[in-house]
């Protein structure tokens, strides 16, 4: 049977009245862009990419030469097109208006371009996060307010993991799609449509280094999972952590499992709400994994839910396989009396 490229999908999310021609165009450029920067990730050592930009993002951290790259490449292939009204990334504090020059759309997109990139001089999968929110009618001029829309408006968010294989992950609501890229023809081919993350696993994603910080209710949880099947679980739990989002979240999308990135002594310490960013890496991620049956929440509530109060903002994370998520989050909630 001949291959379904993107193209042809987003024609027949089209036909389907999943997607509008301008979102369809939209998801197109920024798959475009994601395969400029997988050249740029897979020359590595030979492309003079690696390293440390000498700069630092607006959260503070040092950038990769790479993580600069990204964002230039994103943000160059957006600007022309006439579907965005502005685009919001990690590595820019405000958002970024498209050049007066060129049309504008009605969207408004957000993205992480190289999330991991702490992995790329050590040759381990990294990605690129992203999601589509409507831009508020009249707005001609969209600011950090007006990205702040709950996850449960977006209209599409997806990732680009860079690994053996160049692979995105992509949804608008309708079920979670993985697309392969075809090197020889340049293509992204659909390679799994309508994603099921299995509802119980026995594999979980956290950093245990941080376990002496962790709130009660996580040490009970992770404690349970760490008995194995000689404590309350009756099982013996693998535990995996890349440090990489996106390629944690994408062994989830494939054989299941749980991600935990909990609030914990040394984030409040610093007066912290997470580790990860809600715009451009909680919310798309939680609603790839929603719409492959996972769940996804702050360890008290539900991510998509949350009402944004900054462009920047963190989050707890806890997503993946449906019945450990609500048991992580259960133990959460009873902890704080919540019924
Ligand atoms: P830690 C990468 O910096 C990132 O934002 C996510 O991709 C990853 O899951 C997490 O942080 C890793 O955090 O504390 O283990 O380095």
């Amino acid at each position: 049977m001949r291959p379904i490229t993107l193209i042809q999908f987003l024609i027949e999310e089209r036909r389907a009245g999943h997607i509008n021609a301008e979102l369809s165009l939209l998801i197109e450029v920024v798959a475009r862009a994601c395969k400029r920067i997988a050249v740029a990730v897979n020359k590595g050592a030979l492309g003079g990419v690696l390293g440390n930009a000498g700069t630092d993002n607006v959260q503070g951290e040092a950038q990769k030469k790479l993580d600069v790259i990204s964002n230039e490449i994103l943000l160059e292939a957006n600007a022309w097109g006439g579907h965005l009204a502005a685009c919001a990334s990690e590595e820019m504090e405000d958002p970024q208006p498209i050049p007066d020059m060129y049309p504008k759309g009605h969207h408004l997109l957000l993205f992480d371009p190289l999330d991991g990139s702490s992995n790329i001089d050590v040759n381990v999968s990294v990605g690129t996060i992203f999601s589509v929110l409507r831009c508020p009618d009249e707005v001609a001029e969209p600011k950090a307010e007006h990205f702040l829309q709950p996850g449960t408006t977006q209209l599409a968010a997806g990732y680009v993991v860079y690994g053996p294989s160049t692979v995105l992950v992509l949804t608008f609501g309708h079920g979670s799609h993985e697309f392969t890229l075809d090197r020889e023809v340049g293509s992204f081919v659909l390679s799994r449509r309508d994603i099921r993350i299995p509802e119980q696993t026995a594999e979980f994603a956290i950093n245990m280094s941080n376990q002496r910080h962790w709130q009660a209710p996580m040490q009970r949880y992770i404690g349970e999972l760490l008995a194995g099947k000689d404590g309350p679980r009756g099982k013996d739990f693998n535990m995996r952590w890349v440090a990489s989002m996106v390629a944690d979240v994408h062994r989830i999308m494939t054989r299941g499992g749980v991600f935990y990135y909990p609030l914990d002594a040394k984030i409040l310490a610093k007066g912290g709400a997470g580790k990860l960013r809600l715009m451009y890496e909680a919310n798309p991620m939680a609603f790839i994994v929603e719409q492959a049956g996972g769940a996804a929440s702050t360890g008290r509530e539900r991510i998509m839910a949350l009402q944004p109060t900054a462009l920047h903002q963190r989050v707890p994370v806890f997503l993946g396989s449906k019945q450990e998520v609500e048991l992580a989050t259960h133990y959460h909630r009873e902890a704080d009396g919540a019924q």
